[in-house]
């Protein structure tokens, strides 16, 4: 039961226990938890109450609701390091998960703009512009769109894009990808990136930009990413200095 007389909120106690039968695994993802009013009678508290664990779990991403049919339990987040420079295809093998990528675009273009400055390229050099979905075990976690200079990265077609494009670049081209830099932003989904990635328009996402760099600083690709909120959780080690 919950305590009433704790100096601790009743609604956050009954999310703290519905998070906890979510981590044992007795309620698991997809399953529909019982209705506000069964979850009330349960606890012996008001619906107001069970509604605002319900609401505050399901912002955070562990529960989420289908109109007319209830709520249930979300998918774990995917918890991914951010000091390592990993590729999505060993990130998710790492984790059991089958990594994939549909292809929306490939094509090689004139670089110009900012790109020429990001990859150090002269203008109007060939690019290969890559636009992929990455998928984990067939759901979509990612729209990621990569610029690598053919100069660097030769020989690239569509059947690597549906593959890892860094085991090419490493065992293929054997170059060594050395070190990168990565921006982290909060926006949503726009239109037609909401629809590649299953989730609806203005939901959540992290916007990731990632230039990777061989040993000798030059920059080899350019990805800029749009990952699932609701699917992502980024952590980090801090060391105090
Ligand atoms: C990751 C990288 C991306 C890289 C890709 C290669 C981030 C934010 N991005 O998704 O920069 O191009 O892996 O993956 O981590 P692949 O080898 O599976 O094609």
């Amino acid at each position: 039961m919950l305590d009433k007389n704790s100096p601790i909120p009743v609604y956050y106690q009954l999310e703290e226990r519905l998070k906890e039968s979510i981590e044992k695994k007795e309620l698991k993802e997809g399953d529909m938890i019982p209705s506000e009013r069964v979850l009330s009678e349960q606890y012996g508290i008001s619906r107001m109450t069970v509604r605002q664990a319900i609401n505050n779990l399901v912002r955070d991403g562990y529960l989420y609701r289908e109109k007319g049919k209830g709520t249930f339990v979300a998918s774990n987040k995917i918890e991914q390091p951010l000091q390592g420079l990993t590729s999505f295809t060993e990130d998710m093998r790492s984790r059991g998960l089958k990594p994939e990528a549909r292809l929306l675009n490939f094509s090689v273009e004139p670089a110009q703009g900012k790109l020429v400055q990001k990859l150090r390229l002269t203008e109007g050099e060939s690019v290969s512009v890559i636009k992929r979905v990455r998928l984990a075990d067939d759901l979509p976690m990612a729209l990621e769109t990569t610029f690598l200079p053919v100069r660097l990265v030769p020989g690239l077609t569509e059947t690597q894009a549906y593959g890892s494009i860094y085991e090419y670049i490493e065992n293929q081209l054997g170059l060594k990808i050395e070190h990168a830099t990565q921006t982290l932003e909060a926006s949503v989904a726009r239109e037609r990136e909401s629809e590649v990635l299953q989730i609806k328009k203005g939901s959540p996402v992290l916007l990731i930009e990632r230039t990777s760099y061989l040993s000798d600083q030059r920059p080899l690709e350019l990805v800029k990413s749009v990952y699932r909120g609701d699917r992502y959780k980024f952590n980090v080690q801090l060391h105090r200095s």
